[in-house]
């Protein structure tokens, strides 16, 4: 291992955005693969790999997709993009569908983050409901518990927190239903469940819908992560949900005036102080993001204000969050003693106050040798 890999895995690192099923890695396929050959799927149905980002776009695309694309109108097929990736997740959701699956899946995911120098992680994950296998949304939620226990007995080193997804795919009353799930859940498990997360395909339904049930769930204590902004056009949207405030903000792609956004959005999210966690792989390879170093970060990070390197979906974007870290400090020339503050920084806008001086007081003692 080269000396600057060996200090992004030595850095103690803090994740805040990790969809579970989207973190799922390639031997923990295999191994669900195994278990049902009759779903005829392979790995390259579940991941997008290294220089193939590509695949999301024109892999099962109608032709005059491509044909918009080659003659440049990026915007024509951008929509057509976001689908094809939100089909990937639909592929893991067939493999991932018994609590047998969701306690390998969680547990499999949790120990590879801690291999990684993951030190605090916050899982999150729509609960689903499967009637072939008898899974019900509360049994979903119970095993990832279950998942996150069993890690801390086995002495797995990390500290796992949980919020629970709503998406926008699945409507205004189911988002109700698992406000009350995540209420229950964050009253019943002693604070392993820290919040609620809007996710989801960005091009379905709008976030004007989901505002009782996110407001109900910040009135009982829940915090929240909004995906926000994540594709372009969604100004109105974001405005209002900013209005409420979240808690954190995912991507937060196009809030900027430079790509679209205004002003005033990012005078709301400065105003809150409100946290970014951003994805620099997964926006590359999702296309919102043209190329690492157009990537949002450099705007964020040199106002000062506090942004997150995260992961998103570190199984089929095929990355990890050491990767992550390393590729923000050579895109943008950071040092590894910026890299360091910014690990130690995140502690700060995890969802769990109780750690957070525990977890400086770690970040102290793991300092690695700047190379
Ligand atoms: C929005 C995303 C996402 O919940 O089954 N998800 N939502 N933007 C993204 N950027 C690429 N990546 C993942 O994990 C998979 C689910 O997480 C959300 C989607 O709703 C996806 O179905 P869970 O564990």
């Amino acid at each position: 291992m080269e000396e600057a890999d060996l200090f992004y895995r030595q850095l103690p690192k803090v994740e805040l955005h990790a969809h579970l099923n989207g973190s799922v890695s390639f031997s923990t396929i295999e191994k669900l693969v195994a278990r049902k050959p009759h779903l005829n799927i392979e790995h390259g149905m579940t991941a997008i790999r290294s220089g193939q980002r590509r695949t999301l776009d024109e892999a099962d695309i109608p032709i005059i997709c491509q044909r918009k694309r080659r003659r440049g109108q990026r915007a024509g097929c951008f929509v057509r993009t976001r689908r094809r990736c939100f089909q990937v997740f639909k592929v893991i959701h067939q493999l991932v569908d018994t609590e047998e699956d969701i306690l390998m899946v969680a547990k499999d995911v949790i120990r590879e983050f801690a291999a990684d120098g993951v030190k605090y992680l916050e899982l999150r994950s729509t609960p689903r409901k499967e009637k072939t296998t008898g899974m019900t949304k509360r049994r979903y939620v119970e095993t990832v518990i279950e998942a996150i226990r069993q890690c801390k007995n086995e002495g797995v080193d990390i500290e796992v927190r949980f919020l629970v997804a709503v998406d926008r795919r699945n409507g205004a009353e189911v988002a109700m239903e698992t406000v009350k799930l995540a209420e229950d859940f964050m009253l019943s498990t002693g604070g392993l469940v820290v919040g609620l997360d809007l996710s989801g395909d960005p091009t379905v339904g709008h976030g004007r819908d989901f505002l009782p049930a996110l407001q109900k769930a910040k009135n009982c204590g829940l915090k929240l992560s909004l995906h926000l902004s994540e594709v372009p056009s969604q100004a109105d949207e974001s405005e209002l949900l900013l209005n409420i405030p979240p808690d954190r903000i995912g991507h937060g792609t196009f809030l900027h005036p430079e790509v679209g956004g205004s002003q005033s959005l990012v005078d709301k999210v400065r105003k809150h102080n409100t946290p970014l966690e951003l994805c620099l792989t997964s926006n590359v390879k999702g296309q919102t993001v043209s190329s690492y170093s157009q990537h949002h970060f450099l705007y964020w990070y040199q106002m000062g204000h506090p942004s997150v390197i995260c992961t998103d979906d570190k199984g089929v974007f095929c990355t990890d969050l050491s990767q992550e870290y390393q590729l923000a400090a050579s895109t943008f020339n950071l040092s590894q003693e910026d890299m360091w503050t910014l690990s130690h920084k995140a502690i700060d806008c995890t969802f769990a106050p109780d750690l957070q001086q525990q977890l400086h007081q770690k970040w102290l003692e793991l300092q690695p040798t700047l190379f």
